[in-house]
């Protein structure tokens, strides 16, 4: 064992003092494949390019990875790092090891982190979900559907009073949730304070009036210490929620949140995702999903299953769908997935959110399920009578599939379904 090489041990079996990586990888031209996976399993812990003398005995017994499973035809590795390797409680530090240095190694011409494994200790380290899919349930009164929710439309440009009756009207409609889109936060034509304090009022409103539980979830999405503030704004208002953007914000703002301990449910977009989970070079969406849930986002945007305009087939989102809400996972090499048991780390909701209009709902329950929250914009807001009527056409759509009725049969008696389905059609694919 030297600096890059000498680590492939396939008898290895590691014990739960172990956290693994499952990793997939392309060689650059003229590497060997085994030659490559010592270059990643090296440089993600102990190793550098060339031997060094400190390197000594101690470190080499104590914390040497070991690439115990090599499949090259499917460019595959599973890597065991000893937990020592780690910092409890610090996911930037996990992920500068394990998901860092290796991305841009001459060596590799491409890398995808699939899966990590988190062993006992570290996984209790972190917080996971405060709320749960539990949690929002009974926060909510809804016990089995999927919540409907949606964005404000158009995602930034509305003044704090437009922004306010349009939150309104969702509601009144039958959204249960409205939330901010990302990239509205506080802006010049609509500050954050004004913002909130004018939807929460429209959201005491909509209770009211329709007996429902109602949602907001303000974008608190900004500089960390700032977003402290807006979240203790959010709060003192009577705020249930806040929303965030994981990754433009970075785990260790993500940590931060989270630590703080607001008791305000936390709903996680993930603008920018695809920039490190599209295609083999990168992170993938599993993973991400599974390192948010471990610092404890309660909602997480997954994809829609090919039902919607965004990233994710459906295999890949119903493998992510398992990792964000079971007990425990089991291994599942042809998927790239590795075990993980949760223990008391609370499940995820997962968030569908895309392109989805009325005549998705029933392809994209039969997929994902009813432990879903079915967020759509346009397919809301497009109504020319309003987003309420485009709101009703969604939770009418809803209700048709939890009653087990067709949405072309529900739609005779319901306007505004029908009126969704003859601009949508229904969604087959
Ligand atoms: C959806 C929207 C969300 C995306 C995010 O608007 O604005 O930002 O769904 O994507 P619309 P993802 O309903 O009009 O398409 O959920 O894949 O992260
Ligand atoms: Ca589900």
């Amino acid at each position: 064992m030297s600096g890059y090489k000498g680590y492939i041990d396939t008898k290895f079996k590691p014990n739960k003092k172990y956290l693994i990586a499952e990793y997939t990888f392309e060689p650059s031209k003229g590497i060997s494949f085994e030659k490559a996976a010592n270059h990643i399993a090296g440089e993600s812990s102990i190793g550098t390019w060339v031997n060094v003398g400190t390197l000594n005995a101690k470190i080499k017994k104590t914390l040497r990875p070991y690439i115990f499973y090599v499949n090259e035809k499917r460019k595959t590795i599973k890597v065991a790092y000893h937990q020592d390797l780690f910092e409890e409680g610090n996911m930037p530090q996990i992920l500068s090891s394990i998901g860092g240095n290796i991305f841009g190694m001459n060596s590799i011409k491409t890398l995808r982190l699939e899966d990590i494994s988190f062993p006992e200790k570290l996984l209790k380290s972190f917080k996971g979900p405060s709320f749960g899919i539990q949690g929002i349930r009974k926060l909510l009164g809804v016990k089995k559907r999927p919540l409907v929710g949606t964005i404000v439309k158009p995602k930034v440009g509305l003044n704090e009073k437009e922004h306010a009756k349009v939150a309104y009207n969702s509601w009144a409609g039958g959204c249960d949730v409205v939330k901010d889109d990302e990239n509205l936060s506080s802006m010049t034509f609509n500050k954050f304070k004004k913002r909130i304090a004018l939807t929460l009022k429209m959201r005491d409103k909509a209770e009211k009036e329709t007996g429902e539980k109602k949602i907001y979830m303000p974008n608190i999405t900004a500089e960390t210490f700032e977003m402290i503030k807006r979240a203790k704004y959010v709060k003192s208002l009577g705020g249930k929620y806040i929303m965030v953007d994981i990754i433009t914000m970075g785990w260790a703002a993500l940590q931060t949140i989270r630590d703080q301990n607001f008791k305000m449910v936390m709903h996680a977009h993930r603008a920018g995702h695809a920039a490190l989970t599209r295609g083999n070079q990168g992170y993938s969406m599993l993973t991400v999903a599974k390192v948010a849930r471990l610092i404890g986002v309660d909602q997480l945007h997954i994809g829609t299953a090919h039902v919607g305009k965004m990233e994710g087939s459906t295999l890949e989102i119903q493998d992510i769908e398992r990792v964000i809400e079971d007990k425990s996972i089991k291994e599942n090499s042809n998927r790239h997935v590795l075990q993980q048991d949760w223990l008391n780390i609370k499940p995820v909701f997962a968030v569908a959110s895309g392109g989805l209009h009325p005549g998705s709902v029933s392809r994209l329950i039969e997929r994902m399920g009813t432990d879903i929250i079915i967020q759509a914009g346009g397919g809301i807001h497009w109504n020319p009578r309003g987003s309420k009527y485009g709101a009703m056409g969604m939770r009418q759509a809803v209700n048709a599939v939890m009653l087990g009725i067709s949405l072309k049969e529900y739609a005779k008696t319901h306007r505004e379904l029908k009126e969704a389905l003859d601009k949508f059609g229904e969604y087959k694919g």
